[in-house]
């Protein structure tokens, strides 16, 4: 059977980072595509001629030509410019817009059986314009944020708890932006729900509240800290997480921006949910319950998301 074929619209930061982890996992061959000439063909050299000291089988192609993506199984998008220091994720609208216009032409001409993971911010916009632009089944295309930032917050908790993170679990919903909504009800060590932690005295209600917001916050330390750009190694450790889940149908549970219709009492439109991905794309959403002030805290993240798109309708009139 043949490999699996990955591509990577966007070979920056993340792009490179996803090229390198999918050839260290061989998931699959990998072709980088950029406009940035000389840089897709570079890291896509760098990386193959790491192989066999690594000792993996992936071939890696560096290329500015669409057609080379004909045929993909996944495509990983993080085409645009991220956010630099004092910018908020929604600044990069306007830009990040006109690139998922010709990402998604692309991927529909040459790549349109492909399960695709956006990445590019802001990012519930962006992979509902992606999608609009591409016209694939809506559970084929999905965005990253929710296993980034569920990752940082059970960082967070663990090293709070000084235990494995294997054995922390966290949930967060809703936009991925600074209304993203952590849910402690729902996030665990083992099974012991944090509410539950806090009363046995394991952290106090104010440490807790404190680790919701550095997880809302977690990018923009980021971004502080490298002055020059946002997180790359953990985007893209959570982008290949999913593709992993698609490729190899292994039905994980996991939060991502889904297209929602009749779920969580939203009607058409992109988000953070917890969701099952296989071999389907995003074979299912969870439609969990929420209490009255989770409910106003994750309505206050689909609006700002609401926002967003209805910007976007603006700035491009295909999309209205
Ligand atoms: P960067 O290193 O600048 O890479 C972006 C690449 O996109 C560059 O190599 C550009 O040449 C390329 N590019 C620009 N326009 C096009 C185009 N039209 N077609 C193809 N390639 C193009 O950025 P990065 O890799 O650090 O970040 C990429 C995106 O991910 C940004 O929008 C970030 O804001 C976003 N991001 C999202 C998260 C989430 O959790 C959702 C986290 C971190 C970064």
């Amino acid at each position: 059977m043949a490999r699996p074929k990955i591509a990577l619209i966007g070979a920056g930061q993340i792009g490179g980072t996803l090229a390198h982890l999918a050839a260290l996992k061989e998931l699959g061959d990998v072709v980088l595509f950029d406009i940035a000439e000389g840089t897709p063909e570079g890291k896509a050299l760098d990386i193959a001629e790491s192989g066999p000291s690594e000792g993996f089988d992936a071939t890696l192609k560096g290329t500015q030509s669409y057609a080379d993506i004909a045929g993909a199984d996944v495509c990983i998008v993080t085409a645009g410019v991220p956010r630099k220091p004092g910018m908020s994720r929604d600044d990069l609208l306007g830009i990040n817009l006109k690139v998922m216009k010709s990402v998604g032409e692309g991927i529909r001409d040459n790549a349109p059986d492909a399960f695709v993971i956006c990445i590019t911010n802001p990012l519930d916009a962006m992979v509902w314009a992606l999608r609009e632009f591409s016209g694939l089944p809506h559970e084929k295309v999905c965005g990253m944020a929710g296993v980034l930032d569920s990752a940082r917050f059970r960082h967070f908790l663990a090293t709070e708890f000084n235990v494995s993170m294997k054995d922390v679990t966290a949930f967060v919903l809703g936009g991925h932006g600074d209304t993203m909504v952590p849910l402690t009800r729902y996030s665990t060590v083992a099974g012991v729900p944090l509410p539950d932690l806090v009363s046995m005295g394991w952290t106090t209600q104010e440490k807790l509240d404190g680790i919701v917001q550095r997880t809302r916050d977690g990018g923009a330390e980021i971004v502080g800290l490298l002055k020059t750009g946002s997180a790359f190694y953990a985007p893209a450790t959570s982008a290949i997480e999913m593709a992993e889940a698609y490729l190899k149908d292994q039905k994980r549970v996991l939060p991502c921006a889904a297209y929602c219709d009749g779920v969580l009492g939203l009607k058409g439109m992109y988000v953070g949910v917890p969701t099952v991905i296989g071999a389907g794309g995003i074979e299912r959403i969870i439609d969990i319950k929420m209490t009255k002030d989770e409910q106003a805290m994750f309505d206050n993240s689909v609006n700002a998301v609401k926002g967003l798109v209805e910007a976007c309708k603006g700035i491009d009139s295909s999309l209205a």
